[in-house]
């Protein structure tokens, strides 16, 4: 992409309303616009990353044998009904009358929409296991909409349904969703731990939150410091195994980490002083196991091998879709704009042609933007007719991991400059070389 020809509003000034650093980062560096309270448009910059996060919360959920559908935003009132939620849910939820003046709501959850289609279309224990999920947007009147993404109104969630015929087979579910979200996060340059939590207005009694470790996060934790070492890494997870899967679920929830919710001092003061540490989080991801919870108030029921009919087992698995963006920047940035993690920056590398103008710099910037294409990286060049700070300022702000500089005094000794965005080293070389590094670099992403 040529920034000339793009649509990046970057605003130079911190924008008053924006208390913390990722919504401050998100609207200078022109990602999205506020339409109404906790209501966002996703401008091209910020639409991008949303759509790569999505990519890895798929790739995902279908390695570990998850089924993508979509599910409609509005529902009809009377499936909550069924359930007994559609009263309680309260005020959080944004009911609609249509013009038959028939009552609808903006989806808060799907847990009802989805048991309504299981039972419409599954009778019998050989059609399970199946896990269902989709990325969809979600409503939520939240009393206090602030921070941005981070808690909106309107908001991106994957939500994942699990249906078992019984409950090792559920907890089997819920132990995959476990895992699947540990390699997610972590693909997305994230440490998320999970943590024991209450299930709220979702139901059930077992249920951890997903927490990425962050100052201005909204949830009081307490923890071992030890679980923030733990890494899946590139480990090979067979997720039909039950006893590998329940193995890696036992080595990342058996130290202490808890929400507020759960917190119990005396299991606290266990924990060796020198590792016990309180902090806040950014709530990424939570699973719940609910059993029979809709299955029974709904009807969703299956036959078993001997014949008798049972409510099918659940569980509810919910990733904030877009909420990871301020959560990654929140874990990722510095004074200077956003540090894109390499899985989900908006684009792999920018160029910076440093005399836009001189035969030989835009001639060295086309072939570097050509060649990377070829490899199958876009690179955002900035060929703008501005000053060399103005354009480093730019891709310091947007925040690309790799930035290929490029000038007549370099090029007049064969070379390019290639910086990383997190360390700010440099280092020389032909563009040749450098094209071969940034591919290196992303291969097999
Ligand atoms: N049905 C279940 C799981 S599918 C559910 O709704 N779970 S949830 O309430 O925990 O939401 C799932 C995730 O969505 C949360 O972990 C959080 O990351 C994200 N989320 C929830 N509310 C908001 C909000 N107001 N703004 C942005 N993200 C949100």
């Amino acid at each position: 992409m040529r920034l000339t020809r793009y649509f990046l509003p970057v605003l130079k000034e911190n924008p008053a309303e924006a208390q913390i650093v990722s919504h401050r980062y998100m609207l200078r560096a022109g990602m999205i616009k506020q339409q109404a309270a906790g209501i966002y448009s996703w401008l091209p910059l910020g639409y991008r990353v949303l759509r790569r996060i999505e990519e890895i919360v798929h790739q995902e959920q279908v390695r570990a044998g998850h089924i993508p559908l979509l599910m409609p935003t509005l529902q009809p009132a009377d499936l909550w009904r069924e359930s007994g939620r559609y009263d309680d849910y309260g005020q959080e939820m944004l009911r609609i009358t249509d013009r038959q003046k028939r009552e609808m709501l903006y989806g808060p959850t799907n847990e009802e929409m989805i048991t309504d289609i299981f039972r419409a279309h599954v009778n019998s224990y050989k059609d399970l296991p199946l896990t269902l999920y989709h990325i969809q947007w979600k409503f939520r009147d939240e009393m206090r909409p602030r921070f941005g993404v981070m808690r909106g109104r309107e908001f991106l969630m994957k939500d994942g349904y699990n249906f078992d015929v019984d409950r090792d087979s559920a907890l089997h579910a819920y132990n995959r969703h476990m895992v699947s979200y540990l390699r997610t996060y972590e693909r997305m340059g994230l440490t998320a731990i999970p943590m024991r939590a209450a299930s709220g207005p979702i139901g059930g009694d077992n249920t951890h939150e997903f927490l990425v470790l962050a100052q201005t996060g909204e949830s009081e934790v307490f923890y071992d410091d030890r679980v923030t070492g733990l890494k899946l890494g590139a480990r090979d997870i067979d997720y039909d195994d039950r006893a590998q899967v329940a193995k890696v679920c036992e080595e990342f929830t058996t130290l202490y980490a808890r929400t507020d919710e759960t917190h119990d001092e005396a299991v606290f003061a266990g924990v060796p002083e020198a590792h016990r540490k309180v902090g806040r989080g950014i709530e990424v991801g939570q699973i719940f196991y609910f059993g029979t919870k809709y299955s029974e108030s709904m009807g969703a029921t299956v036959v078993t091998a001997d014949g008798s009919r049972v409510p099918v087992e659940m569980g509810s698995h919910g990733i904030g879709v877009s909420r990871l963006l301020g959560a990654i920047i929140e874990a990722s940035h510095d004074d200077k704009g956003i540090i894109w993690p390499e899985g989900v920056t908006p684009f792999p590398v920018g160029i910076v042609n440093l005399k836009q103008g001189d035969g030989a710099a835009d001639a060295a910037c086309e072939g570097l933007y050509k060649a990377l294409a070829a490899r199958g990286l876009e690179a955002l060049y900035d060929d703008r007719d501005e000053r060399a700070g103005a354009k480093f300022a730019t891709m310091d702000l947007i925040g690309l991991p790799w930035r290929i500089t490029v000038g007549p005094r370099g090029l007049a000794n064969g070379v390019v400059e290639v910086t990383s965005r997190r360390t700010g080293e440099s280092e020389e070389m032909s563009p040749e070389a450098a094209v071969d590094r940034i591919a290196q670099i992303y291969a097999g992403r």
